[in-house]
């Protein structure tokens, strides 16, 4: 089950939590008003990837691949880490469906700031078009995925920057979190 806090920006391995003293938790109903939307379907239940297939279907995911990111299965970590955990958007969804391991997502609130996600096995995280976010795995360094995609992966970063700033998705999507 998800679970969503204000981020404590220090020199900690960004790894760790990040959570302050007393934690500062966000609900699944704050994470919806800036435009994240979060779903469940249980990795240990049968017939789970049916649910899954239907609910691409419904929202139109035409393609998808598996990612696993372990120092290990993924082909060069350390340049994949750094661009995951760089600042930036994208001009379309980000969807992930964890099928095993932890590790966070961070997206910008709107007053600009982290709120990390902590998603595990079983979550669904819809991320909407032109949120600032990054991902990192947590110290389990292990985390496997289903990225769904709307059309055909397009899934370049726009690191955060003037031209991110004034792109047409970062323009739509700061119109959609103040019309909210
Ligand atoms: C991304 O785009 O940041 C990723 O695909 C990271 C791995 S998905 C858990
Ligand atoms: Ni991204």
């Amino acid at each position: 089950m998800v679970s969503a806090w204000y981020y404590q920006d220090d020199s900690s391995d960004p790894r760790e939590l990040h959570q302050y003293s007393p934690n500062r938790e966000v609900t699944i109903g704050d994470l919806q008003r800036i435009g994240v939307i979060y779903f469940n379907f249980d990795v240990d239940t049968d017939g789970y990837m049916d649910k899954v297939n239907a609910f691409a279907k419904e929202r139109d995911y035409k393609n998808r691949d598996i990612i696993c990111v372990s120092k290990d299965k993924l082909p060069n970590y350390d340049e994949k880490l750094k661009m995951f955990f760089t600042e930036h958007l994208h001009d379309d969804e980000e969807i992930r469906f964890i099928i095993d391991g932890t590790g966070f997502f961070d997206v910008r609130n709107e007053n600009d700031n982290w709120i990390r996600i902590h998603v595990a096995k079983s979550d669904l995280i819809i991320l909407p078009i032109g949120i600032y976010h990054r991902f990192i795995p947590d110290t389990n360094d292990y985390i496997q995925a289903i990225r769904l995609f709307k059309d055909e992966p397009k899934w370049t970063p726009v690191n955060r920057g003037k031209e991110a700033d004034e792109g047409q998705s970062r323009v739509n999507y700061l119109k959609s979190v103040i019309t909210n």
